[in-house]
């Protein structure tokens, strides 16, 4: 799915900005047909941004069901033989989009987007009217998993629900990433797949693309330009692959961008259609004990993420991103993880300009919260769910199979996958990924014991997260190297697979000291993280370190978080936390 872009032949309209806005209370929304006429009663609404944080209101942030946003817009007469189409960057999880009244687009998934030609219902000369209902329940059929806990007693009012997550990161909903109307010719180029290749001193990008609409292109143009606007090699065929002589890699820390720039021609040499997408030459390999990036060792520093701020929640913030990528550089930092669900597309071009690596997760995350309980169960995993999860992949690399900054796919956060049932779950999901990238490794981010793992060989990259000495041994410092290497050598020894450390780190209070270190402590932080470093730097098969969490997070409420996840080596604010100064340390100084 191509990401909408200005070029000579398509326009691009951001309809962020002040939305109307109306919580649907009574669930009637769908019964009254809110989308028929203009909503009333609204309040103001920022798009891109999740709803929870921006009135006064506990009823809104802690709101179940469906939220109905509006907006009205005008339509260009220039656009009147053009293919308009209107794009959601996200709405979380699941929603409904009428364009004057007329449903263009349902979709289920908080993360990713979707899409509706709306050529044939909007009018140009008259004011245009988009609605978008969206509903933020989790269940046993959605991607993260849930579940809506009714109360049936005396001591909860009538009729008393709450939504239980199983994940630890706040349930934000609303319109993250913003909505956009653009054009394409009504012949277009439909999707573009690039994969690249190094041979010798040259690149290769083989090239692979759609064109859709009622007639066939005369002729079909390619050219690769490098940084400077040279073009290095050309094509002529919907298939092929260009040679780039004495290619400038893609490389960590290093990126370099050719553009990738197809054209629809007549035989007159007029450009009917054409899309720019930069593209970055580098490839991925696994062996069992190291991650190659062009051939060479790569070994990830850096961090398991959030799309996560003060107010905004997880709607788009081109401040907070720069902020958060100058704060990757500054520490040292080579790659993250878009824990716990896809990021939005413009983080991932930056993480392509700026050269940082990035493992994609699924939003598959929470299989494991029932305690003693089975998770793969029909009851608590319904087949849908299934369904859901190959589809979401399938969305995820649709739209993201052309970033070189991905090097490799995580189906998953912390399932029970020492269940029976868990093998047969992501054998289906592993399946489905390798069918639909071939390139790229997989893996699936584990805190089981590794013993007991029924899923691990599916996978190419032994992922783990653990918090000895924090969940475990809480206090003991001193227990974390002795825990940490047996474990980790058993993962390597056992699958034969390099071993990656996607989570270690401690809840800490920005200002709170105490020496000797105590939990929560800026001085716990740093001796655990560096008693976890010493075991790193003794295995061989270790392949990377992603200290949990880049910034400290909201969570639900609980007893375990006040005010939060303060994992964060950075704090919500992103000001460093004394860890930041000791990876900043250790992160610019090269090593393996
Ligand atoms: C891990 C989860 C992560 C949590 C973290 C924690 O993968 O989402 O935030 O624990 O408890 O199990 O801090």
């Amino acid at each position: 799915m191509l990401y909408p872009v200005e070029s000579e032949t398509r326009e691009v309209k951001d309809l962020s900005g002040i939305w109307r806005f109306k919580i649907d209370r009574n669930h009637e929304g769908y019964r009254n047909k809110w989308y028929e006429t203009p909503l009333r009663d609204t309040i103001m609404m920022p798009v891109p941004a999740s709803y929870n944080d921006i009135t006064q209101d506990a009823t809104i942030r802690d709101h179940i069901g469906d939220v109905w946003y509006e907006r009205t817009f005008f339509v260009p007469a220039s656009w009147a033989d053009k293919r308009i189409m209107i794009r959601v960057g996200s709405a979380t999880h699941s929603a409904v989009m009428w364009v004057n009244g007329v449903e263009v687009a349902a979709h289920k998934g908080g993360y990713l987007p979707f899409e509706a030609d709306i050529s044939d219902v909007v009018h140009v000369g008259v004011e245009n009217r988009v609605t978008i209902a969206v509903n933020n329940i989790l269940d046993n059929t959605t991607i993260p998993i849930g579940k809506i806990k009714r109360y049936d007693d005396v001591f909860h009012p009538p009729g008393y629900k709450v939504q239980e997550i199983y994940h630890d990161f706040f349930n934000y909903a609303g319109i993250h990433r913003p909505v956009k109307l653009y054009t394409t010719p009504k012949v277009f180029i439909e999707d573009i797949t690039l994969v690249t290749d190094i041979d010798g001193m040259d690149g290769l990008i083989h090239y692979n693309i759609a064109v859709a609409g009622p007639t066939s292109p005369e002729q079909i143009r390619v050219r690769v330009a490098d940084e400077a606007g040279n073009i290095v090699a050309t094509g002529s065929q919907l298939k092929g692959t260009c040679r780039i002589e004495k290619v400038q890699l893609w490389e960590p820390g290093n990126a370099y961008l050719y553009t990738f720039l197809v054209e629809l021609v007549t035989k007159e040499e007029e450009i009917k259609d054409c899309y720019r997408l930069p593209v970055g030459v580098r490839t991925v390999h696994v062996t069992n004990k190291k991650f190659l990036i062009n051939g060479k060792p790569f070994y990830f520093k850096g961090f398991g993420k959030h799309e996560d701020m003060d107010i905004r929640g997880k709607g788009l913030d081109d401040a907070i991103n720069v902020k958060d990528f100058n704060l990757l550089k500054w520490i040292g930092a080579n790659s993250f993880r878009t824990s716990h669900y896809p990021y939005s597309e413009e983080i991932l071009q930056m993480a392509d300009r700026e050269g940082i690596v990035v493992i994609a997760e699924s939003p598959a995350v929470g299989f494991n919260f029932w305690n003693d309980k089975e998770v793969f169960t029909d009851e608590h995993v319904h087949p849908e769910a299934l369904a859901h999860h190959l589809n979401v992949m399938e969305e995820m690399i649709k739209r993201d199979k052309n970033h070189p900054s991905i090097v490799m796919w995580s189906v998953a956060n912390e399932a029970t996958t020492h269940e029976d049932g868990a093998f047969s779950y992501f054998k289906a999901v592993a399946d489905k990924t390798r069918s639909l990238d071939p390139t790229r490794p997989i893996t699936i981010v584990q805190n089981t014991n590794p013993d007991d793992c029924k899923v691990a060989q599916l996978f190419d990259v032994i992922c783990v997260n653990r918090y000895p000495s924090w969940y475990t041994d809480s206090g003991h410092l001193e227990v974390i190297e002795r825990q940490l290497e047996i474990e980790l050598t058993k993962w390597h020894t056992r699958f034969n697979q390099p071993v990656m450390m996607t989570e270690y780190g401690a809840d800490t209070i920005a200002g709170f000291h105490s020496d000797p270190p105590v939990m929560f402590s800026e001085e716990y932080q740093c001796a655990l993280l560096e008693h976890h470093h010493r075991v790193f730097d003794r295995l061989d098969f270790i392949i990377g370190e992603h200290v949990w969490n880049f910034a400290d997070f909201a969570t639900k409420q609980g007893v375990t978080r006040v005010g939060g996840n303060k994992k964060g080596v950075f704090t919500r604010q992103r000001q460093p936390k004394a860890a930041a100064h000791l990876l900043r340390k250790r992160w610019h100084t090269e090593r393996r």
